[in-house]
């Protein structure tokens, strides 16, 4: 058994159970919502909507990671998310802003985001760990090693957890050396991200070694293919991103168990729910 790693960030809210953070993709491509949500008006309902089901936290992304997904220009992401993070800020929600360029995170920041999602973990702009320090924002760092059009080229480990954890080490010390505070961070192990469907699920095995970082660790499955495979149709096709919501369900559970400080999901309000049942079940009954 490891030990509990951190259960609150600097400037985050701090309910003492797992948290959820729900998806507001501004994409015209996202895998999971089919795009459904890219227009600013569309996405700040979508949003708000979210914060009534129970999100602590709305994370707003301008760019889709899917595998094989091409990157929108800087001025196309920054069109697509400030505008929706300075609506939901200014009615009240904790906003993050899904990114991995520093001049989003800062735009985002200044209109009222309070943490920087960024699944490089510093690795695809070398002005991120500077800009978070400046702008000390929250920070969630994730395991990282290539963009989405490549990153299942790069699945190779010698030993995957250990790697995987060197790897976000190494991370974190070039961004706490750039200033960034380490109550600031988050760490995040990157399912579906240079790993294999089988990584994936040796990954969320291990989560409670990932505490060993001594950081708070949000894991993000939520509608995710390795789900998908597991849910096959008999005939070998893949169950559809909408219909992996149950199974999103189970894997929140399991992680707020292995103590994981965030989920980050699409379907919050059963997410929500899910959390609040580990929580009084950890609690146990007054009699002991
Ligand atoms: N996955 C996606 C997007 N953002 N952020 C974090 N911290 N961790 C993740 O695993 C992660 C993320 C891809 O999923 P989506 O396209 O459904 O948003």
């Amino acid at each position: 058994m490891y030990a509990r790693p951190p259960r609150y960030v600097d400037g985050l809210p701090r309910p003492d159970r797992c948290l959820v953070m729900g998806v507001v993709n501004v994409t015209p491509d996202s895998f999971s919502d089919g795009g459904q949500y890219f227009d600013t008006d569309l996405a700040v309902t979508h949003g708000r909507r979210l914060v009534a089901e129970g999100a602590d936290l709305v994370d707003v992304g301008g760019e889709s990671t899917r595998p094989g997904a091409v990157r929108p220009s800087l001025a196309e992401e920054l069109d697509r998310v400030v505008p929706v993070v300075a609506s939901l800020a200014a009615e009240g929600a904790v906003v993050s802003v899904d990114t991995m360029r520093s001049e989003v995170a800062a735009a985002a920041v200044e209109a009222g985001a309070v943490l920087v999602n960024d699944v490089s973990g510093g690795l695809a702009d070398p002005a991120m760990y500077e800009t978070v320090a400046r702008l000390d924002a929250a920070y969630v760092l994730m395991h990282w090693r290539a963009h989405s059009v490549e990153m299942q080229q790069h699945t190779e480990y010698d030993d995957l957890v250990s790697d995987v954890i060197a790897e976000l080490r190494k991370q974190l010390d070039a961004a706490t050396a750039a200033g960034v505070r380490p109550e600031r961070i988050v760490v995040d192990p990157g399912i579906g991200f240079s790993k294999t469907g089988e990584q994936n699920w040796d990954v969320l095995a291990a989560t409670e070694r990932l505490h060993e970082l001594e950081l708070p660790v949000l894991i993000a499955t939520s509608r995710k293919r390795f789900l998908g495979v597991l849910l096959a149709a008999e005939d070998g096709a893949l169950r559809p991103p909408q219909q992996r919501d149950d199974a999103t369900v189970a894997t929140t559970t399991l992680a707020a168990a292995a103590g994981a400080w965030c989920v980050r999901t699409h379907a919050v309000r059963a997410n929500a729910d899910a959390v609040r049942v580990v929580r009084r079940w950890a609690e146990g009954s007054p009699r002991g």
